[in-house]
C-alpha cells in the first residue's frame, strides 16, 4: 500500500556520506558566502538548525536571538549600514512568521535583506493535510516584502540565492524572503557536482544614471531659487556618498534640514544646518531638493505647513514615487551617487541666485532656538524628566560621536532625536518610517555587530519591553552596547488612570517601581540604577568607555512626557475628545 504522509523525496532519506557528498545546507551556505555575506542572525529548530552549525563550520558568523523579529531588525540594521543585505534564518510556520514582521519593516524602510526560511513539506501543506509547522509561507510573504521565491530543488539554490541578493539590494533596496524546503536542505549531492553550481553574480547592483534632461531641469530650478534647501533623507545615509552631498552643499551653501535617520551625514553643527529651522524650511522655501527621502507622512505629505507655491526636485531611484503625494517639479531617476555626479557637473559655473537674506536669517533664528532648548536640558530635574536625562545623554554621546545610537519609544524619541545632535553619518538608528515598537535590541545588536563600534540604545520603558529578552544576546556576544532605558513607568508616561472601576492598571500604566537593571544583571552585564542626572553622566561616561554590555536604568518622575508624544495630533483621540 502507497504511503501518502511523508512524501519525502529518496534523496533525504540516506545520510550523506562527508566528506564526499554534502546537503542543500552546505550549498546554501556556500551560495551565501559566494555573494560576500559573512554573518547570519536567526534562530534555529528544526529545519534549520544545520544551516547555522554549517555556517559556523565554513567560517561564517551566526549571531543567535531569543526573538527572531529582533533577529530580523538585527539584519535590516546591517543591510543599511553596510549596503549589503543582512541576512535572517527562521524556522517555519510562527518563527517564519516573527521573522517576517521585521522583514516587511525593512522593506518599507528600504532597507536590504534576506529572510530565509525552512518550510514544510509541500505537499501535505497544499493538501492541508495538517503536517509539522505547515504553512504557507511563500504565499503569506508575498504582497509584504520587495521579492518572495521559494526554492524545491538543491540545484536551484545558488540562483535562488542570486536572485533575492540582486533583489535586496538594486533598485530601492528592501526585504526578500527565499523559502527553502525541508527535503531541499536536505537533498543529498555530490560536493564536487554542490561546488560547480555556486557563483557570483556580476554588477550585482548597477548604477542607474540619471538622464541629462532630468539633470538640466533639476540644476536650473535650484539655480533659480531665491530660498532653496535640500533635505536630506535615510536613502541619502545609505547611499554612503557622504563626500559628494558635502560638496553639494558646500559648494551651492544650501541650507540643509536631515530627516531622523540622516542626521549627522552633515554634522548637525554645520553653519548651513537648518535643523532648527524645519518651520521656515517648509513655509518659505521656494525650492527644496529632496534626496533619498519621501513626501511621506513624517514631511506632511508635501501639503500642510508647506509653501503652497514651492517646487520639488526629487532625487530618487523608484520612479513610482515621484508625485506620489504631491506634483515634484524636476525628478531626477537615478541612484543617488549617479545623480549628484550629474548634478555637481552640470553645476559647474552657475550663478545661484539665492536671497542673501535666507541663510543668515535661518542661523539666526537657530542660534535663539538652539539656546533655548539647551536651557531646558541643562535644568536638573529630580526626579528626572525625560529632558534633565537627556542633558546628560547629550553630554556623553556628543563627546563620543562615533557610538552608533539606537532609539525607540514615544517621547523618548521625539525628545532623543531633538536633543542629541549627530556628527557621522549613519550613526542614528530609529523605528524609523512606519514608527513602530519593537527594534532596539536587534537593532542595537545589527549595529554592533555589522560595524564592530560600540552603540547606546536609548529607549522608552515600553520600548525596551518589545525587545527587552534579546539583552540577553547581547550579553551572549559580549557586545560593546550600552542599553540606557527611560523609565517613565508607562507608553508616553506612567499616570494614566483607568476609568473604570476593576482597579486594573491604565492601559498605557507599566511598571514605574521596575529594576530593570536587575534584568541585565540576570544575564551578568554591568547595570546601574539612577536618579540623577549628574549619576547618568557617570554611569553613562562608563559604560560607553567599558566596551562592554550595560544597562541603565534611569528613573524619571511618572508625569514625565505627553501623550502621543510629538505626533499627538494623529491621535484620534485629539479629534474626538474621551470623556469619561
Ligand atoms: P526618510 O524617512 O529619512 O525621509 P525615506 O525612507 O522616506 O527617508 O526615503 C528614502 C528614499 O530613498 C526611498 O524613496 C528610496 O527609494 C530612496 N533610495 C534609497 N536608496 C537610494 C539610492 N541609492 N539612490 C536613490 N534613491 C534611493
Ligand atoms: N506597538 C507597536 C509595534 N508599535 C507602536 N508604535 C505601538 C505599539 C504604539 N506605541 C507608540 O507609538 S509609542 C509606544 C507605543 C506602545 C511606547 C511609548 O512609550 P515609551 O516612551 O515608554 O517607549 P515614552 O518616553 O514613555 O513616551
Ligand atoms: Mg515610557
Amino acid at each position: 500500500m502507497a504511503t501518502t504522509t511523508q512524501n519525502t523525496p529518496a534523496s533525504t532519506n540516506a545520510a550523506p556520506s562527508y566528506p564526499n557528498q554534502v546537503t542543500g545546507m552546505y550549498i546554501l551556505v556556500k551560495a551565501l558566502q559566494a555573494v560576500g555575506i559573512d554573518t547570519i542572525y536567526g534562530l534555529v529548530g528544526i529545519p534549520v538548525t544545520e544551516v547555522a552549525y554549517m555556517a559556523q563550520k565554513e567560517g561564517m558568523r551566526f549571531v543567535s536571538f531569543r526573538h527572531e523579529q529582533q533577529a530580523g531588525m538585527a539584519a535590516a540594521t546591517h543591510g543599511f549600514l553596510t549596503k549589503k543585505p543582512g541576512v535572517l534564518l527562521t524556522v517555519s510556520s510562527l518563527g517564519f512568521m516573527n521573522g517576517l514582521t521585521a522583514t516587511t519593516n525593512a522593506t518599507v524602510n528600504c532597507y536590504p535583506m534576506i529572510q530565509i526560511s525552512g518550510s514544510s513539506v509541500r505537499e501535505p501543506i497544499d493538501l492541508e493535510q495538517g503536517t509539522y509547522e505547515g504553512l504557507d509561507q511563500l504565499n503569506v510573504a508575498k504582497g509584504l516584502v520587495k521579492a518572495a521565491y521559494r526554492v524545491n530543488k538543491p540545484e536551484d539554490i545558488p540562483t535562488a540565492v542570486v536572485r533575492a541578493y540582486r533583489a535586496a539590494i538594486s533598485g530601492r533596496p528592501g526585504g526578500v524572503y527565499l523559502d527553502i524546503t525541508t527535503p531541499c536542505l536536505g537533498a543529498v549531492m555530490d560536493k564536487a557536482d554542490a561546488d560547480k553550481l555556486i557563483f557570483t553574480p556580476v554588477d550585482p547592483c548597477p548604477s542607474v544614471v540619471p538622464s541629462d534632461a532630468s539633470v538640466e531641469r533639476a540644476v536650473k530650478l535650484l539655480a533659480s531659487a531665491k530660498k532653496p534647501a535640500i533635505l536630506l533623507g535615510k536613502g541619502a545615509a545609505y547611499a554612503q556618498v557622504d563626500d559628494k552631498i558635502k560638496q553639494l552643499i558646500e559648494s551651492t551653501g544650501i541650507p540643509f534640514y536631515p530627516m531622523s535617520m540622516a542626521k549627522g551625514l552633515m554634522p548637525d553643527n554645520h553653519p548651513l544646518s537648518a535643523i532648527s529651522a524645519r518651520s521656515t524650511i517648509m513655509e518659505e522655501a521656494d525650492v527644496v531638493m529632496l534626496i533619498g527621502a519621501r513626501l511621506n507622512w513624517l514631511l506632511s505629505r508635501g501639503h500642510g505647513k508647506w509653501n503652497p507655491q514651492g517646487q520639488f526636485i526629487q532625487l530618487e531611484i523608484q520612479p513610482e514615487e515621484i508625485d506620489c503625494n504631491r506634483p515634484i517639479a524636476a525628478p531626477v531617476i537615478g541612484d543617488i551617487e549617479s545623480s549628484l555626479d550629474a548634478i555637481l557637473a552640470k553645476l559647474q559655473g552657475v550663478k545661484m541666485n539665492m536671497d542673501p537674506t535666507w541663510v543668515p536669517g535661518i542661523q539666526s533664528e537657530s542660534k535663539v532656538k538652539n539656546a533655548k532648548f539647551l536651557e531646558r536640558l541643562q535644568v536638573p530635574t529630580v526626579p528626572m524628566t525625560h529632558w534633565s536625562a537627556l542633558g546628560s545623554v547629550k553630554k556623553v554621546l556628543e563627546a563620543n560621536p562615533d557610538v552608533i545610537l539606537i532609539n525607540e519609544g514615544a517621547n523618548t524619541l521625539d525628545d532623543t532625536r531633538d536633543s542629541v545632535d549627530m556628527f557621522l553619518p549613519r550613526h542614528r538608528v530609529d523605528c524609523a518610517t512606519w514608527a513602530i515598537m519593537g527594534m532596539g535590541m536587534g537593532s542595537a545588536i545589527g549595529a554592533a555587530v555589522a560595524t564592530g563600534k560600540s552603540v547606546v540604545a536609548v529607549e522608552g520603558d515600553s520600548a525596551f519591553g518589545f525587545s527587552g529578552m534579546d539583552f540577553s544576546t547581547i550579553c551572549r556576544f559580549n557586545l560593546p552596547v550600552t542599553v540606557v532605558i527611560f523609565n517613565n513607568g508607562g507608553i508616553y508616561n506612567g499616570i494614566g488612570v483607568n476609568p473604570g472601576e476593576d482597579g486594573d492598571p491604565a492601559p498605557t500604566t507599566l511598571d514605574v517601581k521596575a529594576r530593570y537593571d536587575k534584568l541585565g544583571e540576570a544575564f551578568g552585564a554591568t547595570t546601574y540604577y539612577v536618579t540623577t542626572p549628574d549619576e547618568l553622566f557617570t554611569a553613562l561616561t562608563e559604560a560607553v568607555a567599558s566596551k562592554k554590555p550595560c544597562l541603565i536604568d534611569v528613573q524619571l518622575a511618572a508625569d514625565s512626557g505627553k501623550e502621543s508624544g510629538h505626533i499627538g495630533y494623529l491621535n484620534p483621540a485629539t479629534l474626538i475628545p474621551f470623556t469619561v
